[in-house]
């Protein structure tokens, strides 16, 4: 009898002792969430007894608190899983590669048993479980947020002041035939068909631009439903308030009356869902930024990725009056910003790309201030595919990077070029521009964990406390 009670006891506590981690990771297109995810995955399972040299910075792990990690079924069963096991045989083949673009959101569930420290429960229980689950979901998801506050008119008109430029440019085919269009006449579902298309073309090709501000965001992702109506609409350009006066007086049935429809539709059936089911649920977030490859594109590029992180980052800044914080509780108390891929710089470059993330966030120190959530910036390399080396020329050492060049899968040793640490200036591009090669990933022998740059320090800070 007592043993039962004990063994019920035992039960429950154990209960309460096991806990959940909610980790979501985004991060704009090829920003590396999956290298990123896939990385962080095999960095746990490959965690044992006996050494862990692949995490020294990563407490729990190197003092032994972790006793295992094993993959198990997820929660949701509704959400794709993520490819783990194809990610990583990529790595172990010959040649390696790296892995699939990816689309939506997909999960995967991790079970760490480990070593409690707290000697006072010890006697009931020696070790706990923490379920970690893990979100992958494309960046271009949370771009959409504003959109949920703004009414068809105010989103238009935002939209204006990011047509300037190199982008009025890129819109010319689809802006000339817009102006040429009756907003108040009835519509034409066709020719609403072919403008969207027309659309759409020109925000993939400023996203092909390396340009990251793009709303709405899911219209540049690959999905099945682009045919669907709720995917075509668009802004409309240098209206007075005169003519939105007229075009909101027009008939019920005007292009102008469908393309509001069409967009309040898109708010309410495709961006709001999101958010409900997913976003209100996770508990710490990961946002991915690339911030090497715009350096090497243009400032139009780097200025635009800034609007977009800015964006991102805004829902994180609770304040009474946040529309986040408005539309959603949210339970995120920690927040890390991560430049990803930086095994494409000198090791001696880390801290200016650290610190130029951090400057692209918060601007001037704008948001410092993170009501009650935890925030860290890191620069890393989820897959390290180069080695850091010292180089001679003219009789000179310096510090290079060496890896194989996708371009022409030649082995190089190069100076890829300092990274500024603060927002650069229109010059920099002019006289300093920065040499920026994809590299082919290194191939891993089947027990060893993938080659990574400070990802240890990111466990430590994403889990750390949790054991
Ligand atoms: N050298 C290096 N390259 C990386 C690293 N992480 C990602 N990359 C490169 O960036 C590309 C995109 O990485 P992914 O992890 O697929 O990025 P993603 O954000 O999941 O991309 P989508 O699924 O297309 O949105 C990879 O194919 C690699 O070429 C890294 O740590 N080091
Ligand atoms: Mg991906």
């Amino acid at each position: 009898m007592f043993n039962q009670i004990q063994q019920q006891l035992h039960k429950f506590v154990q209960r309460g002792l096991d806990n959940h981690l909610r980790l979501a990771v985004t991060g704009l297109s090829r920003s590396g969430k999956t290298a990123f995810i896939t990385s962080l995955v095999d960095q746990l399972l490959h965690i044992n007894m006996n050494d862990n040299d692949h995490l020294n910075l990563f407490a729990p792990a190197k003092n032994g608190q972790i006793l295992s990690v094993k993959r198990v079924e997820q929660h949701d069963l509704t959400i794709p899983r993520f490819e783990y096991d194809r990610n990583r045989q990529g790595f172990e083949n010959d040649p390696p590669v790296w892995s699939a673009s990816t689309t939506g959101i997909s999960e995967i569930r991790l079970a760490i048993r480990y070593q409690r420290r707290d000697s006072l429960l010890r006697h009931l229980k020696e070790t706990s479980t923490l379920y970690l689950d893990i979100f992958d979901y494309p960046g271009e998801w949370l771009l959409d947020l504003p959109l949920l506050s703004q009414t068809f008119k105010e989103w238009s008109q935002a939209q204006q002041l990011v047509h300037k430029g190199e982008r009025a440019e890129l819109a010319q085919t689809w802006l000339s035939q817009v102006k040429q269009l009756d907003l108040t006449a009835k519509t034409d579902e066709n020719q609403l068909a072919d403008l969207s298309e027309d659309y759409t073309a020109y925000l993939l090709k400023c996203k092909e631009m390396g340009m990251q501000y793009i709303q709405p965001g899911r219209f540049v992702l690959p999905h099945s439903e682009r045919g669907a109506p709720v995917y075509q609409f668009f802004p409309l350009l240098d209206l007075s308030e005169q003519a939105w006066q007229q075009l909101a007086e027009s008939p019920k049935n005007s292009i102008y009356h469908t393309l509001e429809k069409r967009y309040q539709h898109y708010q309410q059936k495709i961006v709001k869902p999101f958010y409900e089911d997913y976003f209100s649920q996770f508990d710490r977030q990961v946002i991915l930024a690339d911030c090497l490859t715009p350096l090497n594109h243009s400032q139009q590029a780097f200025l635009e990725m800034k609007i977009g992180l800015q964006q991102l980052f805004k829902h994180f800044h609770y304040g009474n009056r946040s529309l986040f914080s408005r539309l959603f509780s949210s339970n995120i108390d920690k927040l890390l910003f991560v430049a990803t891929k930086a095994d494409h710089i000198t090791t001696d470059q880390i801290p200016n790309l650290e610190s130029l993330m951090r400057q692209l966030v918060q601007e001037g120190g704008r948001f410092a201030n993170f009501e009650g959530i935890d925030t860290a910036y890191q620069a890393i390399a989820s897959i390290r595919a180069t080695d850091a080396v010292i180089a001679t020329q003219e009789g000179k050492q310096f510090k290079a990077i060496r890896g194989v060049r996708s371009s022409d899968k030649k082995l190089v040793t190069l100076y890829p070029g300092s990274v500024p640490s603060r927002l650069p200036d229109a010059n920099y591009w002019q006289y300093n521009r920065f040499e920026f090669d994809q590299f082919e990933p290194k191939q891993v022998a089947f027990d060893q964990p993938l080659p990574h740059l400070r990802m240890d320090s990111v466990l430590q800070f994403l889990l750390g406390d949790k054991f």
